[in-house]
């Protein structure tokens, strides 16, 4: 099945990115509400707290959504365990490699799609049985690779027969038709998902988002094999300068606890942490998810075909 709507039981083929610390029950039904496939983050939580999210979720919206499981979690593997309890319906993963887990995902009928950097990684989770693979661009906020989408995804559409999603610098409808023309069938966004009316976010977040600049965001943690692209700011470049200096694991992520709480909830502009795209620099406006998922679809579903060289 090629058709990401279908298999998602969605309207737009788009998935809110996972965003861990941002994406609770209210922002993934929020984005279910508006037509795209919600998502909760579990990011570095406990099992008891996704389960409950999860409940919650399904309490405010009556579609589909996904929980997105951090495999560089600690709980990684109980929260595998819990999506099946409580019968998720879809899955995503990021940062790690989630084939340890499919078999049992596959046969709970769950749909799973992991978030992967490259052709080697979206070839392997295919033949651990995926239903689809979001291939990520290193314009994506957060935890990246090295690759860009305009090169990663026409090469995982060549490598693979299961649907591509494009992620990594996509906010508007010229991304959409640009992924779509790479060879993709649905785009996932999290920016700009952050700058919308819904999102449970300090307000200087978004602020920093609509304020930046093309140029804004840097990548941390390159040295220590956890590169994390944020915006610019004291805390960020404080990071990079003692990184240069040589300085230990240790001392780096003293100077990060709690930082991207600083952000997401104290709106801490020098000391948080503000995870967000190189496509910052294009989102100008708060809008509702909405109006945010129309206008990046309006018209662009027949690009899908016309374009598609595949
Ligand atoms: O996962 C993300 N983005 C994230 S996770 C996150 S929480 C975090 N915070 C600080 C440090 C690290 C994580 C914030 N943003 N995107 C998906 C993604 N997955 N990007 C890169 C990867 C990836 C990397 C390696 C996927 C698989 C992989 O496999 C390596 C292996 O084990 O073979």
């Amino acid at each position: 099945m090629k058709n990401i709507c279908e298999l998602l039981k969605i309207k737009y083929p788009v998935i809110q990115g996972g965003m861990a610390n941002i994406a609770d029950h209210r922002l993934a039904s929020a984005v279910s509400n508006s037509g795209g496939l919600g998502v909760i983050a579990a990011g570095g939580n406990t099992p008891e707290w996704v389960r409950k999210e999860i409940r919650k979720c399904r309490e405010n919206t009556p579609h589909n959504f996904g929980v997105n499981i951090m495999l560089m979690s600690p709980y990684a593997g109980e929260i595998a365990q819990v999506v099946i309890e409580e019968k998720v319906p879809v899955v995503i993963t990021g940062a790690g490699n989630p084939s340890p887990y499919i078999k049992a995902w596959k046969q709970a009928g769950i749909i799973v799609i992991p978030v992967i950097p490259s052709v080697a990684l979206a070839k392997r989770m295919e033949r651990a049985g995926a239903d689809a693979v979001v291939a990520e661009g290193t314009e994506a906020g957060g935890h990246i690779g090295e690759l860009t989408t305009m090169a990663l995804i026409p090469q995982v559409a060549n490598a693979v027969k299961i649907p591509v999603i494009a992620a990594g610098g996509i906010a508007d409808k010229r991304g959409v038709v640009a992924a779509f023309a790479l060879g993709a069938i649905g785009v996932q966004v999290g920016t700009v998902i952050l700058t919308s009316e819904e999102c449970p976010i300090h307000v200087n977040y978004k602020a920093r988002i609509i304020e930046a600049k093309d140029t804004d965001t840097i990548v941390t943690g390159r040295k220590t094999g956890a590169p994390v692209r944020v915006l610019k700011n004291i805390m960020a470049r404080e990071y990079l300068k003692l990184s240069e200096a040589g300085a230990s694991l240790e001392e780096l992520e003293k100077l990060t606890l709690g930082s991207l709480k600083k952000a997401v909830i104290d709106g801490d502009l020098d000391r948080g942490s503000f995870m967000a795209g190189q496509i910052s620099g294009l989102i100008k406006e708060i809008k509702p998810l909405k109006q945010i998922f129309e206008e990046m679809f309006l018209d662009a579903e027949p690009y899908k075909d016309s374009l598609r060289i595949l």
